[in-house]
């Protein structure tokens, strides 16, 4: 899936104290045409392009809620990232899990979770995933939605959700399981373990590299000497694929062929997902560092406007009318969350301590049972070394 390579060199200048990034060659080339999904419905494909706009809405409101004093704690953006968080998790079945990281609040989305629980979330609320514990990210939902929780440490959700993966297998079924790191954290010692782990015992892992051209105000030139992070795979022995992380069919068709392979039992597949963040890397920053022609390179390739051409001018699915229907049924959807998430209260203070540590008030259940192995009955074999094997 070779995608048009962007043409430009990003150098580092520094005068005295001060480091500024410019850069040259063509920025003027226009944004390719959407590619035409091999496995998306006109159905599936407005749908998808609902969650992006309300991936981005919600996003929108989120500021505004931080410029009002009522987030506590700080806000992250998946701005211009939509359609690699949205189309990637409509892979997934419901019975499959997901790793979300910070910027994938439109595959949250999509897994379930409601514009009011990550908006509760960040605003710290009572009625919060986390009942106001965390102001962040740091929430799943084991039970019901099949999101394992992130924790900031980049990369960490790799090896967990191999080990997702792993459990399944000892229950006799191979799943997909699907998480993200971005082209700074795929740089961390666990990235390789997690990965090589999911290698060599042929686990389902999708694993999105968001490569968004910054981790923080790093650029990635700066960070990494290969063309494309997908050339990695190599060194994992596992399919390697480029798609343009701002064309949600071309991201969607990447996810459900890896995830197919996953259930086929054989293993993992690295996609590498190339976009730009467009925002800085949370609320408090800027992004001053970034040269304002990326910026404008990057707005010709927006995911919704892009998408929302293809399907109003060039599918002719979407008509002008039901377009804006479309669109204002996702702002009174939103609105109606945002009322909802600001008017509801904020925990009080004697619920703060219990519950942090789990005095019975917890059920842990096993979401599977044990792993389902028979005994080798071998001779000269001791019960205690008996093998086991899957059924
Ligand atoms: C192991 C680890 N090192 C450093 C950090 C601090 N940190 C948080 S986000 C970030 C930048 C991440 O960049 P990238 O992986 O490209 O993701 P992006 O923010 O671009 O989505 C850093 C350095 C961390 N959370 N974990
Ligand atoms: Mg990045």
């Amino acid at each position: 899936m070779r995608m048009e390579k962007p043409h430009f060199v990003m150098r580092q200048v520094r005068a005295g104290d001060s480091v500024r990034y410019e850069i040259s060659g063509d920025l003027r080339a226009p944004a390719p045409a959407i590619r035409d999904s091999k496995y998306l419905s006109k159905k599936q494909c407005i749908e998808i392009y609902r969650w992006m706009l309300l991936n981005r809405k919600m996003e929108a409101a989120l500021e505004n809620l931080y410029k009002q004093g009522k987030v506590v704690g700080g806000v992250y953006f998946g701005l211009g990232q939509e359609a690699c968080s949205c189309a990637s998790a409509y892979a997934l079945k419901p019975d499959e899990w997901l790793g979300p990281m910070i910027r994938n609040q439109g595959s949250l989305l999509v897994r379930g979770f409601s514009a009011r629980d990550i908006m509760m979330q960040y605003m710290a609320k009572s009625g919060s995933p986390t009942k106001g514990r965390d102001a962040s990210s740091h929430f799943g939902d084991h039970e019901h939605r099949n999101v394992v929780a992130p924790i900031s440490t980049l990369g960490d959700l790799i090896p967990v959700l191999a080990g997702v993966a792993l459990g399944a297998r000892l229950q006799g079924r191979n799943i997909a399981v699907m998480t993200y790191i971005g082209d700074g954290g795929q740089s961390t010692g666990v990235t390789y373990e997690g990965l090589n782990f999911a290698a060599v015992q042929n686990l389902g892992l999708v694993l999105f590299v968001e490569n968004n051209l910054w981790g923080y105000s790093t650029p990635a030139d700066m960070q990494f000497r290969v063309e494309d992070l997908a050339e990695r795979a190599i060194a994992y022995g596992i399919p390697g694929v480029i798609v343009d992380g701002t064309d949600a069919c071309q991201v969607f068709d990447a996810a459900h062929e890896a995830c197919e392979r996953a259930r086929r039992g054989e293993g993992p597949t690295l996609i590498e997902a190339k976009m730009m963040r467009m925002k800085g890397h949370a609320i408090h920053d800027a992004a001053e560092y970034v040269p304002k022609q990326l910026f404008e390179y990057w707005t010709k390739r927006d995911p919704i406007a892009r998408f929302e051409r293809y399907l109003v001018d060039v599918k002719k699915w979407l008509t002008r009318d039901e377009n804006m229907k479309l669109i204002a049924s996702v702002d009174a959807e939103l609105e109606a969350h945002r009322e909802f998430a600001v008017a509801s209260p904020m925990p009080s203070p004697e619920t703060a301590a219990p519950g942090a540590y789990c005095e019975g008030c917890h059920q842990i259940k096993p979401k599977y049972a044990m792993p389902k192995v028979r005994k080798i009955k071998g001779p000269g074999l001791k019960q205690s070394e008996a093998a086991v094997h899957l059924k």
